[in-house]
């Protein structure tokens, strides 16, 4: 009921009368008095005027599921959106879903996390109150094989999205990092069960620095947030609506294809190190070379120093510019 009422309050552009909120939902005046009650707690502003009804003049900074929802008209690909205060992972929950047999294609937010996962064991910190975390469990009918690309659409939507509710020029740091000024403000880790020839689900896992002023002192020199960059606190609601909307746009295009054709150069506008001398890191191997760009398959082009094009496939290395950690 939160979220009809949040929409109802949203659609209006001036005051909603408890009778009409009692006849569109179908419930009791206390009913909704109640709900009202339980939100101002929440820490919305509800101005209520005898004869007029109720407005909306400020919401809390959160990811509620019905925050998030009382700001779409629908949730696209979503068939539904799950949200935790505290969890122990996004990632660990969708995956848990996926191996019980749920079918649906799902959206997992958190407010915390107690154990965020990075690749390969790594871990990813998520204070609460500040950050987001969240998953998307998806049922692509694509070759398994191709299924890592998408951690590239998720990039573009990120990317998309930062620019602009925030204005800042966030790039993307191939395969799976979102970048401003040379400092992590997001992470993505995609994960998959499958069979040679059949997917039963991909989690695609992101984590994304809102609203943090401080960092633990291992991660302090290479992540960031929204709120230090731009100095300004950030709707973490509306960066959560515009991910929806922008991977729901770019996933759309890459499951025509089951490629990155139609966002390459989108995709590549955005690249932090193109055209920039690269060093590839393969375990204790290293490469030099100048990155050129992605191809349609998602690999990282770089152009090494004897004048051959080297085809970097994701997940196999790790890219670093000459300069530490971009
Ligand atoms: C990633 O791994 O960057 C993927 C992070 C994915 C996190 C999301 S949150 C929702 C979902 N649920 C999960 O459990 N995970 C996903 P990787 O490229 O391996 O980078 C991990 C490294 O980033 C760590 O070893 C730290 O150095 C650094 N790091 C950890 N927390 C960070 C943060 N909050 N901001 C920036 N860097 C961080």
């Amino acid at each position: 009921m939160k979220t009809q009422i949040l929409k109802m309050l949203r659609m209006c552009k001036s005051y909603v009368s408890g009778q009409e909120m009692c006849e569109e939902l179908g419930v009791s005046r206390t009913a909704i008095w109640k709900c009202m009650h339980q939100l101002k707690e929440e820490g919305y502003t509800i101005e209520a005027i005898s004869n007029k009804g109720y407005c909306l003049m400020g919401s809390p900074n959160t990811i509620t599921d019905y925050e998030v929802k009382s700001r779409l008209l629908s949730l696209g690909i979503i068939d539904e959106l799950l949200y935790y205060e505290e969890i122990d992972s996004t990632n660990n929950k969708a995956k848990q879903l996926g191996n019980e047999g749920d079918q649906r294609q799902l959206l997992l937010l958190a407010d915390v996390q107690t154990a965020g996962r990075g690749r390969r064991g790594r871990s990813w910190s998520n204070p609460k109150g500040t950050n987001i975390a969240m998953s998307y469990k998806l049922h692509p009918e694509i070759a398994p094989q191709n299924a890592s690309r998408i951690t590239l659409v998720a990039a573009l939507a990120l990317v998309e999205t930062i620019r602009q509710v925030t204005g800042l020029e966030a790039k993307i740091k191939w395969p799976n990092d979102i970048v401003i000024n040379g400092h992590k403000v997001c992470g993505i880790l995609t994960e998959m069960s499958s069979e040679s020839d059949f997917i039963h689900y991909v989690v695609v896992g992101i984590g994304i620095n809102v609203n943090g002023e401080e960092f633990p002192e291992e991660i302090k020199e290479i992540a960031t947030s929204l709120f230090l960059q731009g100095e300004e606190k950030v709707d973490r609601a509306a960066i959560v609506v515009g991910v929806i909307k922008a991977f729901e746009k770019y996933y759309k295009l890459f499951l025509e294809t089951e490629d990155l054709t139609s966002m390459m150069d989108q995709y590549n506008s955005f690249l932090v190190h193109n055209g920039h001398q690269v060093k590839i890191i393969n375990g204790t191997d290293t490469l030099d070379g100048v990155a050129e760009g992605i191809n349609k398959k998602g690999s990282l082009l770089v152009r090494l120093s004897d004048g051959t094009l080297k085809e970097v496939i994701s997940g196999e290395v790790s890219v670093r510019g000459i300069y530490g950690y971009v």
